[in-house]
């Protein structure tokens, strides 16, 4: 998938402000916050949209809400509130197809999103 940004984030080729890594995982800050925390978490495999998670992916998306609860602990978000969000396909507003778990915090934010 040499064509993904993502996939570009994942090997170092693009940076990005990088705020957590683990073996499956990788947590970067969005190039075009929409709150004071704006953290997108990616699976390091490349997985284009939630259409495509397989059985076999069952642990590393689950590690994405693992390392985005543990962040969204640590920014001290944990008891005011978060939103995590995957957009999926065209009508969501997907623009980058690997997929990634948007973590919004630190305002109060608005249901149902536009
Ligand atoms: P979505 O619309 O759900 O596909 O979200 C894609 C997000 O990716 C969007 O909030 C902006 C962010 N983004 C796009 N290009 C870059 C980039 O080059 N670097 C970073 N850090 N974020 C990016």
């Amino acid at each position: 998938m040499s064509d993904c940004l993502f996939c570009k984030i994942r090997d170092g080729q693009i940076p990005a402000r990088v705020v957590y890594r683990d073996e499956q995982c990788l947590a970067f800050e969005d190039i075009n916050p929409q709150a004071p925390t704006h953290v997108l978490f990616i699976p390091n495999k490349h997985i284009a949209t939630v259409n495509d998670i397989t059985p076999e992916d069952r642990e590393v998306v689950g590690q994405l809400f693992v390392a985005a609860a543990k962040l969204a602990r640590e920014r001290g978000h944990a008891d005011n509130g978060y939103r995590v969000v995957m957009n999926t396909q065209r009508d969501a507003g997907q623009t980058v197809f690997h997929i990634h778990l948007h973590l919004l915090a630190g305002r109060s934010l608005h249901w149902p999103p536009g």
